[in-house]
């Protein structure tokens, strides 16, 4: 058990097999891609699924001697499915709620995956599962009535005398914390340093784990496509892209990075000039102080992943705006932050052209129409934060406990 702050983390061991099978194995190379729609990058296979079950058992038996009566539990992401039937196979009768933090696809895709059945039985035994916008919810629906013949009540769905309910609770960030530190940041050393590279030059911001649901080399060819149609334009921008290393043991992320350093020489070298590179590229990770001051100075924000459950880089740079001269959210139909911010210029990442005019027609947006758009954003997200998200969803789970007591 370690203590921190109000927060009590009760932590266990994974063997070097367990991470295998089941973090890199099952979770990250079988049901991450699929849950992203890239089922051509899927490899399942029997040991790493009985690897994710075992693991979800073990953590099962571990939380079973922790829980009391009286508890919620909260179940966080895709690494978990299966813990509350776990739990119920222990015994275990309190109220148990899951939150999906990636897409939750259409059954036609999830299907694809072997042991996709099996998952889906095992959301039955949740009494409370949240996603992120309502074309999840609605996948996830689709998909236990299709598949399991669950019968479908108001927001409930029921299976042998169980009731699930699925809900979308769009995930906020702490927007006034992002504000706060954004608003002092330019003291701090690597801010005022990038202000002195820059000079005149206009900053455009990419911040996104290096993944490949990301489109990093999708929107560094968008931006070249940007800077060869606009060749006036050379030199007076500067793309910043931070990508820090992830899943660094799943053969697809090294491949993927390859691509991006490709992608990267091959745009810098052919279009750069003594005195000016077109895209920055950096993969360490950054204090959020740091990172709120880089989305303040820059006046255009490429957010524009392939598939996305929410992405909160998006909210993170309306929050981090001067309200007197905001800067531009270029971002994709195919991130869940879409349904919310839409206020931001929307755009297919798989449309290079597009991407490229929506570079070039926020670099010259009026100041009105900045501050109009912005201003149209930072109500709903200050309305919706992460304290509004979690109070929400634990609300509701109280509900169903309440409901299935009564
Ligand atoms: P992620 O896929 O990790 O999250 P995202 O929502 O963008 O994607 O969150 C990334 C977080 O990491 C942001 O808070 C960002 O500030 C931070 N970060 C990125 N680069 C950093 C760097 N170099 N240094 C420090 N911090 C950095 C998953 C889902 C998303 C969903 C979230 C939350 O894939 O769709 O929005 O969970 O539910």
């Amino acid at each position: 058990m370690v203590d921190k702050g109000r927060i009590q983390y009760a932590l266990m061991d994974l063997t070097s097999l367990d991470r295998q099978e089941y973090y890199n194995g099952f979770a990250n190379r079988a049901l991450w891609p699929t849950m992203h729609y890239r089922v051509g990058l899927s490899d399942f296979s029997r040991a790493d699924y009985a690897g994710y079950l075992r693991v979800n058992h073990t953590f099962a038996s571990a939380l079973a001697k922790l829980v009391c009566p009286s508890d919620l539990v909260w179940v966080h992401d895709y690494h978990l499915i299966p813990l509350a039937a776990a739990l119920r196979a222990l015994g275990l009768t309190n109220a148990i709620g899951y939150f999906h933090h990636i897409p939750w696809p259409a059954p036609e895709v999830l299907g694809t995956l072997p042991g996709s059945t099996d998952l889906l039985r095992s959301i039955m035994d949740f009494n409370l599962v949240g996603v992120q916008t309502d074309r999840d919810a609605d996948n996830l629906r689709r998909g236990l009535i299709q598949e399991l013949g669950a019968i479908p009540q108001k927001s409930d769905l029921d299976l042998d005398g169980e009731s699930t309910c699925v809900k979308s609770f769009p995930i906020g960030i702490d927007v006034s914390g992002f504000e706060q530190v954004a608003a002092r940041a330019r003291s701090n050393r690597i801010v005022s340093q990038t202000i002195v590279g820059l000079g005149s030059r206009k900053l455009i911001i990419g911040v996104d784990r290096l993944d490949y649901s990301k489109g990093i080399p999708e929107k560094m060819e968008a931006y070249e496509r940007f800077l060869v149609n606009n060749p006036d334009q050379r030199g007076r921008v500067t793309f910043l892209q931070i990508a820090p290393t992830s899943r660094s043991e799943v053969p697809e992320y090294g491949a993927l990075s390859r691509a991006v350093n490709e992608t990267l020489g091959r745009i810098n070298g052919s279009l750069g000039e003594p005195g000016w590179v077109p895209i920055q590229y950096v993969t360490s990770t950054y204090p959020r102080p740091v990172l709120a001051g880089l989305y303040r100075l820059a006046p255009v924000a490429l957010v524009t992943p392939m598939r996305d459950g929410m992405n909160l880089v998006a909210k993170e740079y309306v929050a981090a705006q001067d309200p007197t001269d905001p800067g531009v959210l270029i971002l994709s139909k195919f991130a869940g932050a879409a349904q919310q911010l839409t206020g931001a210029l929307i755009v297919n990442p798989n449309d290079k052209l597009e991407v490229a005019e929506a570079i070039h027609d926020a670099l010259q947006m009026s100041h009105e129409e900045r501050v109009t758009r912005w201003q149209g954003m930072i109500g709903p997200l200050q309305d919706h934060d992460v304290s509004w998200w979690a109070a929400a969803f634990l609300r509701e789970l109280a509900g169903q406990k309440a409901r299935a007591a009564g």
